[in-house]
């Protein structure tokens, strides 16, 4: 650290660029989820989560950036890729991985697992294994926020996919005919599973909104800096204004559907843009010294380490509790 301190005033003599500390704020937290995501990655594959994940690498820009604007109050439904989404929120990383690993203190208790993960205590109302399932869920946050009367909104992430979902569609035209204080934030992949999406709908989400009369705006998601820079407008908008907007990020997914994926329908052979090298590169012109980035990375593994280390000695759920919490207690009848 002391080596990082110092490079950093280095930096500081050479002109380093007034909006450098912004951008490091952004890229550690797009280095956080990813690192819990590598160790996810490890777990699963010694068999310490159970279930099945999907990673986000290459889709962090879009958790940050849209995060960076929001409040605690505000809501989020995520999707079945929700592990950027729960961290960029506020999802500690002591409560994140004893949830996946299942352990009794996890976020849910180790009841929802990486794709029902929620933590109602930062506004993450959950992640989702139903493709489109959240979009209604923020819907109804939104209306919520709505008729509680303050300024707070709702977000929901959903991929491409989702745009083949009625449920997509329903939920638009109710955001738009009710006037509900929702941002609908699309991470366009262009993967819906196995298949490009290009062969699973017929239309674009830009005239899609627009058939609905919802402002629309799209951009790269691989810069989180534009994503920062577009969200905190569009949020400050939907926040005023107490209606719908839809924002899409044009993103990678750099790793498989499913952890395990093989991949052997893809063809896209090009390297994918990594938003973290991208963002790695800016700090580096705007005269960030290397020895400061690489100190924050090494905190971030050792934090992470910490607590996956912390999830492994966490007491498994009982038997006897296994029905609690699942439904409501009901008297037993003869
Ligand atoms: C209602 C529903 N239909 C189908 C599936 C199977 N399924 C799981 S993920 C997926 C595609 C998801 O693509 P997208 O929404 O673009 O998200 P990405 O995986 O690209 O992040 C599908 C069809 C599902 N989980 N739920």
């Amino acid at each position: 650290m002391a080596e990082a301190r110092g490079a950093a005033a280095r930096g500081a003599a050479h002109g380093r660029n007034a909006r450098a500390p912004e951008l490091i704020e952004l890229y550690r937290r797009m280095v956080t989820i990813r690192e819990a995501e590598k160790s996810c990655g490890a777990l699963f594959a010694a068999g310490e989560i159970p279930g099945f994940i999907h990673l986000s690498d290459g889709q962090e820009g879009v958790s940050v950036g849209v995060m960076a604007s929001l409040r605690a109050d505000d809501t989020i439904a995520s999707t079945h890729r929700g592990h950027g989404h729960a961290l960029a929120k506020g999802l500690g990383l002591d409560g994140f991985f004893r949830e996946l690993m299942g352990k009794a203190d996890g976020a849910c208790k180790g009841r929802g697992g990486s794709m029902h993960v929620a933590d109602l205590s930062v506004g993450m109302l959950g992640a989702n294994g139903i493709v489109g399932g959240g979009v209604a869920i923020a819907l109804g946050s939104g209306l919520a926020q709505k008729l509680r009367g303050g300024d707070g909104l709702a977000i929901c992430f959903f991929g491409d996919g989702a745009l083949a979902e009625g449920i997509v569609h329903e939920s638009l035209n109710i955001a738009q005919l009710k006037q509900i204080p929702i941002l609908f934030v699309c991470e366009n992949n262009g993967w819906s599973e196995f298949s490009p999406t290009s062969t699973q709908v017929t239309f674009t989400l830009e005239k899609l909104a627009a058939a609905y009369g919802i402002p629309y705006v799209g951009a790269d998601g691989s810069d989180v800096e534009t994503v920062a820079e577009l969200a905190a407008d569009v949020v400050d908008r939907v926040r005023r204004d107490r209606g719908p907007a839809v924002l899409e990020f044009a993103t990678t997914r750099i790793r498989g559907h499913y952890e395990g994926d093989a991949q052997r329908y893809r063809q896209d052979k090009a390297p994918p843009v990594d938003p973290l090298l991208v963002a790695r590169a800016r700090l580096d012109e705007r005269g960030v010294p290397a020895a400061e980035v690489e100190a924050i990375e090494a905190d971030i593994r050792a934090e992470v380490r910490r607590a996956v280390e912390a999830a492994r000695l966490s007491p498994d759920p009982t038997l006897e509790s296994a029905a609690e919490e699942v439904y409501a207690p009901v008297e037993a009848t003869a």
